[in-house]
């Protein structure tokens, strides 16, 4: 794993990092975005972005199921006279809009809803929901959302088949659905966690931060989950521990409580030597998606500053 990153000279350090300017690696960034608008919506190609480094369709896919990881559900919706209606989703703040574009251009299914403070990229065409499927099967979630899947799966499928009776298929459903997503209190499973750097990267577009402290302008690296997610949350630290044999052991993993009920699981990286050779490196020539590429940039910039 090797980036061309050349830090800034410090110039005048200390003055003016309150009044931070995006500068060169901003830019460099914001090409990185821009490099986009290559993407074609038609993927019968395997390179899909034309940067500085191929985006390939493999990428794109690891890259979604580890946004999915973080950010995508599963629903399942009682209409009527049972009908039910099967949804795959994905629920972001306004301004990450352009990302629920891309999804849907790059899968060239579902549709983009937007109000005033959120939008969301919805899949729930029957036909659509069989691509989905299929697209998970070949990139298998990770996360504890998995299970998720495989009990909207198993539901879809009762659904669609459709060879018992009304009411023992109305059950059926209904149980399945009452078991998932918050219901769930079995999470044991025995999947492989297969973690690669798109993966990892669309689980940070969607659950990671980039912090800088206002004091002293430290940089810490988090990814915060709900506790049912412990063991993956070992396996990204012992991807990231592993990724550099040189910084082996700087990741820590502690746990909390989110108000009365929630158990939480918090990931960091603080040591500015492992930030700079190991997390900047893995994730400074990749094709980001989402916003939080520019407080990554943010976080470069300073790290040069201070370097
Ligand atoms: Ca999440």
């Amino acid at each position: 794993m090797s980036a061309n990153i050349t830090f800034l000279t410090p110039g005048n350090k200390g003055n003016n990092l309150g009044i931070l300017k995006r500068s060169i690696v901003a830019d460099i960034r914001a090409d990185h975005i821009r490099s986009l608008a290559f993407l074609s919506p038609n993927l019968n190609n395997s390179k899909v972005v034309q940067g500085k480094e191929d985006f390939t369709l493999e990428n794109f896919y690891d890259w979604f199921r580890g946004f999915t990881d973080a950010e995508g559900s599963f629903q399942i919706t009682y209409l009527r006279d049972n009908f039910w209606r099967f949804s795959f989703e994905i629920k972001l703040h306004i301004d990450d809009i352009k990302v629920l574009h891309f999804i849907k251009d790059t899968l060239g299914i579902g549709k983009v809803y937007e109000s005033e403070k959120s939008c969301r990229f919805i899949v729930s065409k029957q036909s659509e929901i069989k691509k989905i499927l299929d697209i998970f099967t070949n990139y298998p979630l990770i996360s504890s959302k998995r299970l998720n899947l495989l009990t909207w799966d198993k539901a879809f499928k009762l659904y669609i088949d459709g060879k018992d009776t009304k009411e023992s298929t109305f059950s059926r459903i209904k149980n399945l659905k009452d078991e998932m997503n918050n219901n769930r209190t079995d999470f044991t499973s025995n999947h492989p966690i297969n973690i690669n750097s798109y993966w990892l990267l669309g689980f940070v577009e969607g659950d990671g931060s980039w912090i800088v402290d206002k004091k002293n302008y430290s940089l810490i690296f988090s990814i915060a989950q709900s506790a049912k997610d412990l063991e993956l949350m070992n396996a990204i630290k012992f991807y990231i521990n592993n990724l550099n044999s040189q910084f082996k052991d700087i990741v820590s993993l502690g746990t909390y409580q989110e108000g009365s009920l929630s158990s939480m699981v918090n990931l960091t990286i603080t040591k500015t030597d492992a930030i700079s050779q190991v997390i900047v490196p893995l994730f400074f020539n990749m094709i980001w998606f989402s916003k939080k590429e520019m407080d990554f940039a943010d976080w470069v910039y300073i790290l040069a500053r201070s370097a």
